[in-house]
C-alpha cells in the first residue's frame, strides 16, 4: 500500500471514530458537524475528489469505505437532530411555535378575609369614613387604661392577653380600639373613623376562637352625633353587606368603652328568620357590638364631653366572613389549604 493510502486509511479511521461518538450539544454544535462532514467544502467532499489519486485497482475498496463513512455521517446527523428535536427547553430543539395558544395564566384567589374585608371598607368609605391604622404592638395606655378597662379588668389578665412586657406593660393589642384612642389624641374634630386590623388574644384555638383574629372598629364623634345615628349606619353597612331583605335587631350589653352599648343581631342568612341550626332556632345571628362612647373616654382624650358624642361598634371580620360564606370552622382560615382558598377564586 502507497505512503499515500497508509495516512488517508488512518485518517479515514480517525473521522469514523469521531462520527460515531457525536453527540450534538445544540443546534449550533449540528450544524458544525454538518458543514464539516457533509457540506459543500466539507471532508467527504475532499476524500471522494482524492479518489482520483487512488490506484484503480484501490479504487473500488476506496470508494465503499469513503461511501460507509458517509452513511455514518449522514445517519449520525438524522439522529443528532431527532434527538435534539425531543429535547425540551431553549438549548436546541423544537423551535418555539408562537402561533399555538397561550399557556392559561393561573391567577390566584384572593383571601376571604381580605376580600371581605375590602368590602366593609368600601360600604363605609361610601358614607364619609377614612381609614386609620395604629401599631399591633401597643402599650398600657392605648390598649386598657384609656379605655376605661380598669387595673382589675379581667381582659387584662395574662390569661386573655400577650404580654410582650411587664412595669411599663406593653401587649399585642387586643383590640383596634387603641387606634381610635391614638386618633382622638390628635385632636382633629370631627372624627370619622373605622380601623381594620389584626388583634391577638390568648384563646385556646377551636372551631370558634383563635389567637389572632381581625377587627374592623368605627368610631364617630360630633356635635349631636345620637344613638339614632348609630341604628342607621349599621343598618345601612348589613343592607349593603348581607342585602336587602336583612333585618336588625339591638340587643342592650356592656362594654366598658361605651354606654349605653348594644350587642346587634341581623336576621339568620340560611332560613331568613324562621329558625334553623345555624341561628339555633332563633332566627337571628349576632354580628357586632355597638354603643355611644363613654363620656369619661371622650375626656381621657382631651374632648369635651358636654359638646361631642360619639358612636362606636367592633366586629370581628372572621365572624362576618363565616356568616357571608357559611363557614363552619375559624381555622380553615389560617391553615393555607388550597382547597379552601382555591374556593375563592373569581370573587371580588
Ligand atoms: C373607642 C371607643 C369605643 C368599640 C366597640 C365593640 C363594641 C364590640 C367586639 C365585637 C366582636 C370585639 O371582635 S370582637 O370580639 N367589639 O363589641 N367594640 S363598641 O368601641 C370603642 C372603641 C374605641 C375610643
Amino acid at each position: 500500500m502507497s505512503s499515500y493510502m497508509e495516512d488517508i486509511t488512518q485518517q479515514i479511521a480517525a473521522y469514523k471514530t469521531e462520527i460515531a461518538a457525536f453527540r450534538p450539544s445544540g443546534e449550533a454544535a449540528l450544524e458544525a458537524f454538518r458543514v464539516r462532514f457533509l457540506g459543500s467544502k466539507g471532508i467527504l467532499k475532499e476524500l471522494f475528489a482524492g479518489m482520483k489519486t487512488v490506484a484503480p485497482e484501490q479504487r473500488k475498496d476506496f470508494g465503499l469505505v469513503l461511501n460507509e463513512l458517509k452513511q455514518l455521517a449522514e445517519e449520525q446527523y438524522h439522529n443528532g437532530r431527532e434527538q435534539l428535536q425531543d429535547r425540551p427547553g431553549e438549548s436546541g430543539g423544537r423551535e418555539a411555535d408562537h402561533t399555538l395558544p397561550a399557556e392559561p395564566q393561573r391567577l390566584g384567589a384572593r383571601h376571604p378575609i381580605s376580600l371581605v374585608r375590602s368590602r366593609i371598607i368600601s360600604i363605609f368609605e361610601k358614607i364619609g369614613f377614612s381609614i386609620a391604622e395604629g401599631p399591633e404592638i401597643e402599650d398600657d395606655w392605648h390598649n386598657f387604661s384609656a379605655l376605661n378597662m380598669p387595673e382589675n379588668h379581667p381582659a387584662r389578665d395574662m390569661q386573655d392577653t400577650f404580654y410582650v412586657a411587664k412595669a411599663p406593660d406593653w401587649v399585642l393589642r387586643t383590640h383596634t380600639s387603641s387606634v381610635q384612642v391614638r386618633v382622638m389624641e390628635q385632636g382633629k374634630l370631627p372624627i370619622r373613623i373605622i380601623c381594620p386590623g389584626r388583634v391577638f388574644r390568648n384563646e385556646t384555638i377551636s372551631a370558634r376562637a383563635h389567637c389572632f383574629f381581625h377587627q374592623v372598629e368605627g368610631l364617630y364623634i360630633d356635635e349631636n352625633v345620637s344613638f339614632a345615628d348609630l341604628k342607621q349606619t349599621l343598618y345601612y353597612f348589613v343592607q349593603e353587606m348581607f342585602g336587602e331583605e336583612s333585618r336588625v335587631r339591638f340587643r342592650p350589653s356592656y362594654f366598658p368603652f361605651t354606654e349605653p352599648s348594644a350587642e346587634m343581631d341581623i336576621s339568620c342568612l340560611i332560613c331568613g328568620g324562621k329558625g334553623c341550626s345555624v341561628c339555633k332556632q332563633t332566627g337571628w345571628v349576632e354580628i357586632l357590638g355597638c354603643g355611644m362612647v363613654h363620656p369619661r373616654l371622650l375626656e381621657n382624650c382631651g374632648i369635651d364631653s358636654r359638646r361631642y358624642t360619639g358612636f362606636a361598634f367592633g366586629m370581628g371580620i372572621e365572624r362576618i366572613t363565616m356568616l357571608k360564606y357559611q363557614i363552619r370552622d375559624l381555622r380553615l382560615f389560617s391553615e393555607n389549604d388550597v382547597r379552601f382558598l382555591k374556593q375563592f377564586e373569581g370573587a371580588v
